[in-house]
């Protein structure tokens, strides 16, 4: 028996490793939410709303490539599109599979709910073209063709993509055949002069480094770039944006490079290297440490997803993925590069009844972290802190760098969490952020999952307060939420949940934490202007940041 419209778009993504979809049901939608139900490999996540059910998809793509949201027409996909323009932005594929009106209602130009009421129905469609890399309103004689170009595209330029049904279309059966679209190869002899060209540059160079990037997680391509790494001996920093893209415990790790705000000694080191061979970083405002990074063009080559940059010279049509493998059998050993020791942060201070400082904490926070931990580090003071961290092996760390919409991180440690439910996932956000999507924990303790939330009290949006002409301006002051008893108002009965101020109350709630069981809620207090270095850096220089 052929398949419906949805049966087919739902097979090829559950082919392709998507098993969960985000969401929140609507009527126009009803098909789609019913096709997801009733599909043996998939199961539909609801979500407390649109804009956390694509956060949440985000950070399971994160985790396991690819992920899928489910909304209804109009209001519905509207709350998802900055969500999705974040995923764009960070080069992170979603599938959106939205609604529409039936044709029939289309065709006559009704009066219907969710639409502005002008009797337009592209106008949602057209809404999404800057934030996916492909769209299409579904068809059955088109379903089989845009589900492939789709697939593709989301796959090639690693973005999300976004589908519409119309609510008589995905019962229909599909009409038509298509083979998957395959992934573009290299141009052989592009390729050839590529590899040729890193090869030579970092022969010739006396010093050379690695910087690899955030576009090796998101093609999957750990292994072949760790593969470089071993067949080179080069030594490696990370930027903010591509920490752990991979491991921070390989011998040839020498620490986060954040231009002139992190260790002296990496940034002598990275910026007085002869070569610079970055594996698709992306070289952002925070990245590069306000700038402060000073990389000479000559001397840097980037190897992107399709295309790779040597000096000032440009490699079209070569795949990532091919430049790696053969730099893995081409570059030469090198045995006399020594870079430094990545710095760790060191034992913590404090005890008993001492506040907790800054430097109490993040290296409580630090040393809290196992092998395999996903820690998913919201936009504020806390990621500036906690990107300093050594992290154990295979331990990964989130954070929206570039997009930095703060409410992100609490609904994608949810989606990390779905994806990978064998693993512990650490949530570390600041209260101001939370406020902004914090009714997702309860989703936690819907699924069974028991992730481990620090939630950082400072009294208002720190790092605004520091970025900000005047700290004290009152928009950086929030609603005083009792934050500690969320969990049990949003349903997550028998978490372990405490509010601690004492850096003796933070080691036994995190001894507590440890011994694992359940969810965990942990609220720090800390005073106003506890902050790390990095954003006292920034406080410090705003005109670097800002050029203004
Ligand atoms: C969606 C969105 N709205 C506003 C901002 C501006 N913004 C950036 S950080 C921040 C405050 C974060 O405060 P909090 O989560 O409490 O962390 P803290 O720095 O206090 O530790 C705000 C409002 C943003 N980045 N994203």
């Amino acid at each position: 028996m052929s398949k419906t419209v949805i049966q087919y778009v739902l097979s090829r993504l559950s082919e392709i490793g998507v098993k969960d979809v985000f969401g929140v049901p609507g009527d126009y939608a009803f098909p789609v939410n019913d096709a997801i139900c009733a599909d043996k490999n998939m199961r539909f996540i609801g979500s407390c709303n649109e804009i956390n059910a694509a956060y949440s998809a985000d950070g399971y793509a994160r985790v396991k490539g690819l992920a899928a949201i489910n909304t209804t027409y109009g209001p519905g996909e509207l709350n998802a599109i900055s969500g999705v323009a974040g995923a764009y932005a960070e080069h992170v594929p979603i599938f959106h599979l939205t609604a529409q009106p039936s044709r029939e209602l289309q065709r006559d130009r009704a009066f219907v709910h969710h639409n502005l009421g002008g009797g337009e129905f592209e106008t949602f469609y057209g809404m999404v073209e800057h934030v996916t890399c492909a769209r299409t309103i579904v068809s059955p004689e088109n379903c089989v063709a845009e589900t492939e170009r789709l697939i593709a595209a989301a796959l090639y330029h690693r973005r999300p993509v976004y589908m519409a049904f119309p609510m008589d279309v995905p019962d229909q059966p599909v009409l038509g055949q298509a083979s998957p679209v395959p992934q573009p190869q290299s141009n052989p002899a592009s390729l050839e002069k590529a590899v040729n060209a890193i090869v030579d540059a970092v022969t010739r160079a006396k010093t050379a480094c690695v910087l690899p990037g955030i576009l090796i997680a998101r093609a999957g391509l750990k292994p072949e770039a760790t593969a470089v790494i071993d067949a080179s001996g080069l030594p490696f920093a990370a930027m903010i944006m591509d920490k752990t893209a991979l491991d921070e415990t390989h011998p040839n790790y020498i620490g986060l490079y954040d231009g002139r705000l992190t260790d002296e000694s990496v940034r002598a080191y990275v910026e007085g290297a002869d070569c610079v061979l970055s594996l698709g970083a992306l070289w952002s405002d925070f990245s590069t440490g306000a700038f402060t990074a000073k990389l000479d063009k000559s001397k840097t080559i980037n190897v992107m997803l399709h295309s790779t940059r040597v000096g000032n010279t440009f490699f079209m049509d070569v795949e990532m993925k091919d430049v790696l493998n053969a730099l893995a059998k081409r570059l030469p050993k090198r045995t006399d590069l020594k870079g430094p020791k990545p710095a760790d942060l060191g034992a913590p201070t404090g005890a008993g009844d001492d506040k907790i400082t800054a430097e109490a904490l993040y290296p409580r926070w630090s040393r809290f972290l196992k092998p395999d931990d996903i820690l998913v580090a919201e936009t504020g003071t806390s990621s500036k802190g906690l990107c300093v961290a050594k992290l154990p092996k295979g331990a990964t760390f989130h954070n929206q760098t570039l997009w930095g919409a703060i409410g992100w991180a609490t609904p994608a440690a949810f989606g990390a969490a779905v994806a990978a439910p064998d693993r512990r996932t650490v949530l570390i956000t600041g209260e101001g952020s939370h406020q902004l999507t914090a009714q997702e924990v309860s989703q936690f303790h819907r699924r069974g999952l028991k992730p481990i939330i620090f939630l950082l009290n400072n009294n208002g949006y720190l790092i605004e307060r520091l970025l900000c002409k005047n700290g004290e301006t009152y928009y950086n002051d929030l609603a005083q939420w009792h934050y500690h008893l969320l969990p049990q108002a949003l349903g997550c009965d028998g978490w372990f949940t405490a509010r601690v101020a004492t850096c003796g109350e933070l080691d036994a709630a995190m001894k507590k934490a440890e011994s694992g069981g359940t969810g965990v809620y942990i609220e720090v207090v800390t005073d106003k202007y506890v902050a790390p270095p990095i954003p006292m850096k920034l406080h410090n220089d705003t005109a670097a940041l800002y050029k203004a």
